[in-house]
């Protein structure tokens, strides 16, 4: 950052898997930014569905960045990973190469509608009752993500060590947040017994530099298999979390 530049705005809250992609990058990355809390679906002030928010971000969604310096704003959590790395050049993330950078590419797509599904599934149900998702829809959710993580064993996990290659890149993140956080350690509500590719990749993960600061609001939530959390508990672990990347980014300047 260059000594006149404002850090980089990040709209969204931790518990959030794909606000917690972008975080976990910048914290891996060492770039300060502000994360301005904004509670997904709300349309409230600080909700994602508020009409300033809409503004900003029309699909009504978090993550969003912006970049107070140059006004510009970015939606949707893929992008933004993106231009943050063709931004800074960070080609150990998304490689210069046009083929290598395809590879990470495939799965930034393929994420959706498959692995995504897994917060859909077992995650939302818990954790937003008011959105009251109907057995079937959760049970459907949850046979595609089981499906699409037999692919990444059989498939993108028995060719690499990561997604797209020898070295955890952008595609790594952006999964990680979202089978990552089913972990025992975490939610615990998936058995990873019958993957054991996908169980040394997300012990790759874990050493992953940001990843314990990016997942402060996963561990302070802890196991939710037997009881769903109250609403109380969700929100502080958010809190939680937030006063962590607070504090890592306040130590970046020093
Ligand atoms: N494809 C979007 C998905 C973002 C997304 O689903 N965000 C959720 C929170 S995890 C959200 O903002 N939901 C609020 C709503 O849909 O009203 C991305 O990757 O950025």
């Amino acid at each position: 950052m260059s000594a006149s530049s404002q850090p980089v705005l990040l709209y969204g809250i931790p518990f959030s898997q794909p606000v917690r992609a972008v975080m976990w990058l910048l914290l891996h990355k060492r770039v300060p930014f502000t994360l301005v809390p904004i509670n997904p679906g709300s349309k409230s002030d600080h909700g994602s569905r508020s009409p300033a928010y809409l503004e900003k971000n029309p699909g009504g969604t978090i993550p969003t960045l912006e970049e107070p310096d140059t006004g510009f704003v970015l939606g949707e959590a893929h992008a933004i990973l993106c231009y943050l790395a063709n931004k800074h050049g960070w080609h150990d993330v998304y490689p210069a190469d046009p083929r290598q950078r395809a590879r990470v590419d495939w799965y930034l797509h393929y994420h959706h509608r498959n692995v995504r599904e897994a917060s859909i599934g077992l995650i939302a149900p818990k954790i937003r009752k008011d959105l009251n998702i109907p057995e079937a829809v959760q049970q459907t959710a949850q046979a595609i993500f089981t499906r699409a993580l037999r692919t990444l064993e059989s498939g993108w996990l028995a060719q690499s060590r990561f997604l797209a290659g020898a070295q955890p890149m952008l595609a790594d993140f952006a999964a990680y947040v979202e089978i990552g956080q089913l972990q025992p350690g975490f939610t615990n509500v998936f058995d990873f017994t019958p993957f054991p590719n996908v169980r040394r990749w997300l012990d790759d993960m874990k050493q992953v530099d940001g990843h314990d600061d990016a997942h402060v609001v996963l561990s302070a939530l802890g196991d939710i298999s037997v009881e769903p959390p109250a609403m109380e508990a969700i929100k502080n672990a958010n809190v939680r979390a937030l006063g962590v990347v607070k504090q890592r980014v306040a130590e970046m300047a020093t």
